[in-house]
């Protein structure tokens, strides 16, 4: 069997796509996603010019070697551009050989370990009471783990919390560059504090909650953060500080019991090596789609699992139901899955261009048994919506210093 073309397909059904079709001699293709918010052309132009040529005429079989021809035989090691690129031909090639076996590709993997995938849910809001009633609405559908987010009084807007904004796109106007955002530890603090307060007392003890800092904090205000947070018993804190020094989690670690979670803007073990082998956090976040596809998703979470570390993988809306589902597959076989991060089937638009029947049930993810990763993309439906620029937005001080993502 040999690699005949590999089509670059972007799409933007509210938000921007880049699905990679790596077809066949026999007729089998396989899908891949290499979504990179923000950044998406550069991927796509990577896959065109530089990674799709390489790759005709080869046997699509040889997963591993093409994994390692791509990573070992560039110069470029690692990188968002270069990783993305590689997981989206990793995971068509996944997909390849599940169509040939027959088989789903969790049973490629080693089968499964449970019956399903335990997600968590967002709850966003204005206010606390909005974001306790979203999350009350979320419990009442059966989710058992929810994210709580909650706009920042005194701050004009808050990451995430859109207001009556639809998504960036209408942030962004007719001008699509990043929007700036003020950000404030201190107005932060007294907000989350009181959020997680009102939410034990509104929520009750059984329901799992989770936060997410979006890595605005400096190693010592992450630390403090995971002890004030204590009482509320979070099943994870999320990016609290950003690890480029991987030794500042052994500061926050060593300060806190609130479980740590990061990674998802990982493109390699090499990002989080540190961090999983002294067991500075609980939770890694890596993405197949950002982090080498499930070849190197897989790596890092057997890593990962021989030091106590679980699965909890991004499941942002940036990332396509192709990557959801590659994750789908590898939580049920990973011996030490977490959590998978949830937001929901897409609009219709995406609903009609990526299909596939991972059922959504009582807070968990079912996986497909079709050969593969069971998701089919309809090339039609995705040219209907061409590529729009867009980005996310930038972080600010109210002096107006530029701050972490
Ligand atoms: C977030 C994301 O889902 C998450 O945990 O951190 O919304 C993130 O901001 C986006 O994926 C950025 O592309
Ligand atoms: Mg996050």
């Amino acid at each position: 069997m040999k690699i005949k073309d590999i089509k670059i397909l972007v799409t933007c059904p509210g938000r921007n796509f880049v699905t990679v079709k790596v077809v066949t001699d026999e007729g089998i293709y396989g899908l891949g996603d290499a979504t990179l918010n923000g950044r998406e052309m550069a991927v796509a132009t990577c896959l065109e010019e530089h990674v799709a040529p390489c790759l005709i005429g080869r046997d699509p079989q040889n997963i591993e070697d093409i994994w390692q021809y791509l990573y070992k035989g560039v110069y470029w090691r690692r990188g968002p551009i270069g990783m993305a690129a590689i997981a989206a031909i990793d995971m068509a090639l996944w997909d390849i050989k599940g169509k040939i076996a027959g088989l789903p590709v969790y049973q490629l993997l080693g089968g499964r370990s449970r019956k399903a995938a335990t997600l968590y849910a967002h709850a966003n809001g204005e206010s606390i009471d909005e974001t306790l009633d979203n999350a009350a609405a979320l419990m009442e559908d059966g989710f058992k783990a929810i994210r709580l987010q909650s706009a920042i009084p005194g701050l004009p807007v808050t990451y995430g919390v859109l207001g009556d904004k639809k998504d960036y796109f209408e942030l962004q106007g007719n001008r699509p560059l990043p929007p700036e955002e003020e950000w404030s530890t201190k107005k932060y603090f007294n907000l989350v504090i009181e959020l997680f307060e009102r939410a034990r007392e509104r929520l009750g003890d059984d329901i799992h909650l989770l936060h997410d800092v979006h890595s605005r904090l400096t190693p010592i205000e992450a630390a403090r953060l995971g002890k004030l947070l204590e009482p509320y018993d979070l099943m994870f804190l999320e990016d609290a500080c950003i690890a480029e020094n991987q030794e500042s989690y052994k500061l926050v670690r060593n300060h806190t019991t609130t479980p740590l979670a990061i990674g998802e803007t990982y493109n390699s073990i090499w990002d989080c090596k540190e961090l999983i082998e002294n067991q500075w956090i609980d939770y890694i976040r890596t993405a197949a789609t950002h982090a080498g596809g499930i070849t190197g998703l897989r790596r890092i979470i057997d890593f990962a699992g021989i030091h106590d570390v679980k699965s909890a993988p991004h499941g942002a809306p940036d990332l396509s139901p192709i990557c959801f589902a590659a994750h789908i597959h590898l939580n049920i076989w990973a011996p030490n899955f977490g959590i998978q991060e949830y937001v929901g089937p897409g609009n219709e638009e995406m609903q009609r261009i990526f299909k596939h029947n991972i059922k959504v049930e009582d807070g968990m993810a079912f996986v497909s048994d079709a050969p593969g990763l069971g998701v089919e993309f309809d090339e039609e439906a995705a040219a209907e919506f061409p590529y729009k620029r867009s980005y996310l937005p930038v972080s600010r001080l109210e002096d107006g210093t530029m701050w972490h993502w």
